[in-house]
């Protein structure tokens, strides 16, 4: 199986974490795609993901799968190792409610900021930006990282007492954060312990 991405892209990033966990980097082939010059763009590209975004799992059937949650969910289910959906109805019901929060109130939220209030990837990629929307998601982020922090307070990890895909989701979206300048607001104690942890995990640390 092939994933199409840019290595040290935020979403890329969840997906080689969670292959980490897995023990299953090996059983991947990258391929690099040259987003800074357009080829996510491309009809080719396109037909893998109508999204024109990385990271595609191409499975050797030729079967193309994109967003980083599904790409996850198979990895989870096609290797041995720690689950990263949860097992039981409920903790996968909670894995997944707070993913999507990481995803929608942090990550995402990011990523609308730098493309449309910042330079992002450059004036021949952001064609079409919009900073109010972009200065709006960046609050949303800000938001993010405070109820991230008050979760924090009462559990160990983003969705319980377990590692999962939600962490994945907030690790890359605080680094996001960080690389578009965006600062994690001072006093969130429970926040930066949390990432502290993270930042040392074998499968981040690398
Ligand atoms: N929701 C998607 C987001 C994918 C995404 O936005 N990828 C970025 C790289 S981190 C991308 O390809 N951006 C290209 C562009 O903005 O033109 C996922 O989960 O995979």
């Amino acid at each position: 199986m092939k994933i199409y991405d840019v290595a040290a892209y935020p979403n890329p990033a969840r997906v080689r974490i969670a292959l980490a966990e897995k023990n299953a980097t090996d059983k991947v082939e990258f391929v690099d795609v040259d987003v800074m010059g357009g080829e996510h763009r491309t009809p080719a590209f396109l037909a893998k993901n109508p999204n024109g975004a990385v990271p595609v799992l191409e499975l050797d059937d030729g079967t193309t799968i994109s967003e980083c949650t599904a790409i996850t969910e198979y990895i989870d289910h096609a290797f041995e190792g720690p689950s990263l959906g949860g097992k039981t109805a409920k903790e996968r019901a909670v894995v997944h409610m707070m993913q999507r929060r990481m995803e929608s109130g942090l990550l995402d939220a990011v990523g609308a900021y730098f493309h449309n209030a910042t330079p992002g990837l450059g004036p021949d990629l952001e064609g079409d930006q919009n900073k109010a929307w972009g200065e709006k998601q960046k609050q949303t982020a800000l938001k993010g990282m405070q109820y991230l922090n008050s979760v924090l307070a009462d559990q160990p990890y983003v969705a319980g007492e377990q590692f999962s895909m939600a962490d994945i989701t907030a690790f890359a979206g605080l680094a996001f954060a960080e690389f578009a300048k965006i600062d994690i607001p001072e006093g969130l104690s429970n926040l930066a312990a949390w990432r502290k942890t993270m930042a040392a995990r074998p499968s981040i640390a690398g």
